[in-house]
């Protein structure tokens, strides 16, 4: 069987700024919130290679796009660092900023390959974060002016715009799990960060929609499929929670305009329903995207609590169900993650069935695993695991394509192994690999493997 894809099907990898550019104190970028965290904790990240170097993008994009190139690339995901290009969170334009970016994007056209740029993946300024970051509606309004002058500097290349990269993992790892910076513990103040981040994405959809470009803009959402353990209905009732917590939380005010009515139940049954204003609603409502990135990595299997949840402890999402680790699952036991290529088919078609089976396009996907330095021959990390990984994968997208999905991408996490936030580069994702002393970049076998894939639109 010859798994076909369209032949304007989206081929490409995912990266972001602060992830791949390094430079992050050169050429007049202000610090985000990554260095101010990783200055704070040194020992705590692996090999100390911290966002000042990365994988050195901001340098090698020259050379690094021709390398898309041959591995097959028609497109390439990464972001703008808000922090670059307005160091000051708010006016003056960086010009070394707007020259990187115009030029990157640039080159990236002249080498046939298609820029999907993100506008906030994780990396707050500093100077924002200490106004309140997400939760004052200053910054809000800061990141529309941000976005706004993205569109205008940008507009004339770039066709497909996203305004957020997984908004819900700031609201999780920084204000509910104690993992990313500010490291605060606290329900109703996440609530209120997911809630303002959903604004401040209407916002710049509308602003984007009233510059009348010619583009398409949408949002990058992490969508795990809630299981249950069992169909008992206690079991069910967990997964729908988990869903309306995890999934609809962002994905009904991003596609249909709305919050979804069990959502705003809950949140007031526990008094931790967000400030809003007046206007929210319809904003809300005029800023619905065009488009949406899908980032899959694992599901989450849930059952119902049986366990009581410490009444003096923090409010946690778990307080309406209990992880579930399903017998016999397939583990990425690098990442500690379930592998579960079937995920994928089903968010698809969640998307066609209850989501106007609105465009979407697979902004990543991907398997992490460490020292893959064993893994090399003849100077080649022969990663079979990650080419079997991918191709699990694209053959549920491609099922739930032939069943009328609209998904019209895919993107692997990542390009060149990259720098990750709380891991730096214990587990890499690419399909180049990256000798960190030397900066130096050798294809992986499924780097050779994903450009014959795209030659010939699908594989056997
Ligand atoms: C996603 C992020 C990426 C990337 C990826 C891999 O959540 O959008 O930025 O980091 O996960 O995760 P990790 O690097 O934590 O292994």
């Amino acid at each position: 069987c010859f798994y076909k894809f369209p032949n304007d099907f989206w081929w490409g990898s995912a990266s972001s700024a602060a992830q791949s550019e390094g430079a992050s104190l050169a050429d007049g970028k202000a610090p985000t919130i990554w260095d101010h965290w990783f200055e704070q904790q040194p020992g705590r990240f692996f090999d100390e290679v911290g966002p000042a170097q990365t994988s050195t993008f901001y340098e090698n994009y020259k050379s690094d796009i021709q390398l898309m190139k041959q591995l097959g690339h028609n497109s390439f995901r990464t972001s703008i660092s808000w922090a670059r290009l307005i160091p000051d969170g708010v006016g003056a334009v960086n010009p070394k900023a707007v020259t990187f970016y115009s030029s990157m994007i640039r080159e990236l056209k002249d080498a046939g390959i298609e820029p999907f740029i993100c506008l906030f993946h994780f990396d707050m300024p500093l100077v924002m974060q200490e106004k309140g970051g997400w939760e004052n509606r200053e910054v809000v309004d800061a990141y529309v002016e941000y976005a706004k002058t993205c569109f205008e500097l940008f507009g004339q290349d770039v066709r497909y715009w996203f305004t957020f990269n997984e908004p819900i993992v700031p609201v999780e790892q920084g204000y509910l799990y104690d993992a990313h910076y500010p490291n605060v513990v606290d329900f109703k103040r996440a609530v209120q960060v997911a809630y303002n981040t959903m604004i401040a994405h209407a916002k710049a959809v509308s602003a984007y929609h009233d510059s009348a470009q010619n583009g398409q803009i949408g949002i990058v959402l992490n969508l795990t499929p809630s299981y249950p353990r069992s169909s008992h209905p206690s079991d069910e009732k967990a997964a729908r929670i988990a869903d309306l917590l995890f999934n609809r939380s962002f994905l009904d005010p991003a596609v249909l305009g709305q919050y979804p009515h069990e959502l705003a139940q809950l949140m007031a049954d526990y008094s931790v329903a967000p400030q809003t204003q007046p206007e929210d609603k319809e904003l809300l409502r005029s800023g619905k995207v065009d488009m949406l990135g899908v980032n899959y990595y694992q599901p989450r299997r849930v059952k119902a609590r049986l366990n009581a949840v410490n009444p003096d402890g923090p409010m946690l999402p778990e307080w309406f169900f209990e992880p579930y680790e399903m017998p016999g699952r397939k583990m990425n036991r690098y990442r500690g993650w379930e592998i579960y290529a079937k995920g994928v088919y089903d968010i698809l078609l969640n998307l066609k069935n209850n989501y106007g089976n609105i465009p979407c396009y697979i902004s990543e996907n991907g398997m992490g695993v460490e020292d893959e330095e064993r893994f090399l021959v003849d100077g080649q990390v022969q990663d079979d695991y990650r080419i079997e990984f991918i191709r699990d994968h694209l053959i549920w997208i491609n099922k739930a394509m032939s069943q009328g999905a609209n998904c019209r991408g895919y993107h692997l996490w990542t390009f060149i192994d990259c720098w990750s936030w709380a891991n730096a580069y214990k587990n890499r994702y690419g399909f180049v690999a990256l000798d960190l002393k030397t900066q130096q970049r050798t294809i992986k076998k499924s780097g050779h493997w994903i450009a014959q894939i795209v030659q010939e639109h699908g594989f056997e």
